[in-house]
């Protein structure tokens, strides 16, 4: 018994250690800071096409790579596919007054490439152009803001059968698809994201599988596919600039992924590792687009240098011409971000046996078992990693409107009386104001909740919620219901910040 309790206690000190040596726990303050955030803030919501809509074969659209994908055996969790998913196809006017109801100013969605254009190239499909039209009427006469996003994961099918994102010819069929949208829709949107997390793309879809196409590549694909994923953004950001700015006036930009990394000891090995991971993580996409016209060069060196040991004539990381850099570079309006969880970070120097991105930049990442968990593996609560991560962009990418295009949580359940949902907004929220009013970050200019609604969330199927709203999933009518954190996020907004009455 004795025994049993010296081990514990052991056990004890050795974690107080641990938590003590990375220190950012012990600097995050549970406490609410009481404050507004400016004016001009923009309060939205965010959805998918695919996660939402439905409607996979409705009024003349084409198959895309999910439809195809989530009919292949093993691919999703549930066996379930976003072929119905939240109707919004047809129910996107119940969208728009949830919309109302929370009071937000903007609301983020995707297009379906494939309702656009069928084939993913010529032939235009006019009722795909009509819905999207119908759905920007009825989301700004009810005054609010519509942020388009371009490519929300889904290839059309024809597409994908050429090479998809590894064939450079995407570039092109990516900016004849954004032409007919910014000629179609540009009089009605002020803000556009190309490509959403172009990261998410290259890791699953062509690295590990786990997404569509469910090509695997990890060594190199994954590289390719970012590659035409950048050069693909950086000429639509200039056919805007060309064609549409001044007749349109409005914003092109792009959201990346990104994780806040934490040294997991305070050695420099891990300090250095941590940033490593990041440059990997973001930067791979950020520091062309936002920064140099290529990549970082940590990857650029540890990229070139294990694939000349495996043997490779030419590094897996490609390059850029003189020309593709110059064009790439600085290629944005604002910078969106969508942020969920915090990595603890180590250095381990991975040799050169196992060719892999995963392997390429010497680290290996875990998250705290402290931490809260959510409904998802790998989403930890951390609502400091917000604030790093938005000083750690301010610090190295400068100069840009920061918005933030996602932030939320999942759970299993999709209860109403979602309190960890509650306490997930409030604390990163208050983190946010925090970055704004106490480290004077005001290029931070919006905030997009994930999700509006319950949805497919990709290989998670139908078991990993994120809505602010309850969707019943079993009802032929998709019958929707504001949660408690819903009504939270309302309070929120509508007193643009934090005060007694909004939190208690
Ligand atoms: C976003 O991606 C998507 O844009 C959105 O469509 C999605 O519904 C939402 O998040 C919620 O997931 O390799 O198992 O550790 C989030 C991106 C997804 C990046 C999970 C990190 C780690 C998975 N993140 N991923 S794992």
């Amino acid at each position: 018994m004795l025994f049993k309790k010296q081990i514990m206690f052991l056990l004890f000190v050795l974690c107080v250690n641990i938590n003590g040596i990375s220190g950012t726990v012990e600097d995050y303050t549970d406490d609410i800071l009481y404050g507004s955030f400016p004016e001009d803030f923009i309060w939205g919501a965010a959805t998918a096409a695919y996660q939402i809509e439905g409607g996979w074969n409705a009024d003349g659209k084409g198959e895309n790579i999910w439809d195809v994908f989530t009919r292949k055996d093993g691919t999703i969790i549930d066996g379930s596919s976003g072929e119905i998913a939240c109707d919004s196809y047809n129910k996107y006017k119940e969208d728009v007054a949830l919309l109302v109801k929370l009071n937000v100013t903007a609301y983020r969605f995707s297009i379906s490439w494939s309702r656009i254009l069928p084939n993913g190239f010529g032939e235009i499909n006019p009722l795909g152009i009509q819905y999207y039209k119908n759905l920007i009427s009825e989301v700004k006469s009810s005054n609010i803001e519509p942020v388009v996003t371009l490519y929300h994961w889904d290839l059309p099918q024809p597409l994908e059968d050429l090479g998809g994102w590894l064939n450079p010819d995407i570039i092109t069929y990516f900016k004849d698809y954004s032409r007919i949208i910014f000629t179609e829709f540009g009089d009605d949107v002020n803000k556009f994201i190309t490509l959403n997390e172009p990261r998410q793309t290259s890791v699953k879809g062509y690295g590990t599988g786990e997404f569509a196409p469910g090509v695997q590549g990890i060594g190199d694909k994954s590289y390719i596919s970012a590659h035409n994923q950048i050069l693909a953004h950086a000429k639509v950001y200039h056919l805007y600039q060309n064609e549409f700015k001044e007749s349109q006036g409005g914003q092109v930009g792009i959201s990346l992924n990104i994780h806040w990394a934490e040294p997991a000891t305070d050695t420099t090995e891990d300090i250095l590792a941590a940033e490593r991971y990041m440059q990997f993580y973001f930067g791979w996409f950020g520091t062309p687009i936002l920064l140099t016209g290529d990549y970082p060069e940590i990857m650029r060196s540890l990229v070139d240098d294990k694939s000349s040991q495996q043997g490779f004539l030419t590094s897996r990381l490609p390059s850029f011409t003189p020309q593709e850099s110059l064009l790439v570079k600085g290629s944005t309006d604002f910078l969106g971000i969508n942020f969920y969880t915090t990595d603890k970070v180590s250095n381990l120097d991975e040799g050169v046996d196992e060719i892999s991105y995963f392997a390429d930049d010497n680290n290996i990442q875990f998250q705290d078992e402290d931490w809260y968990n959510s409904g998802s593996s790998w989403l930890k609560i951390t609502p400091w990693g917000l604030r790093n991560t938005l000083n750690w962009l301010n610090q190295n990418y400068p100069g840009y409107d920061i918005y933030i295009t996602e932030n939320g949580v999942s759970d299993k359940q999709g209860n109403l009386d979602d309190l960890t949902r509650i306490y997930y907004y409030k604390h990163y929220l208050n983190q946010m104001l925090r970055s704004i009013l106490e480290d004077g970050l005001t290029t931070v200019k919006g905030y997009f909740a994930w999700s509006l609604l319950d949805n497919f969330e990709w290989s998670s199927g139908y078991t990993e919620k994120f809505g602010l709203c309850y969707v019943n999933m079993t009802d032929p009518e998709r019958r929707k219901e504001i949660k408690a954190s819903g009504r939270f996020y309302q309070k929120i907004v509508s007193a643009n910040g934090f005060n007694v009455e909004t939190i208690c």
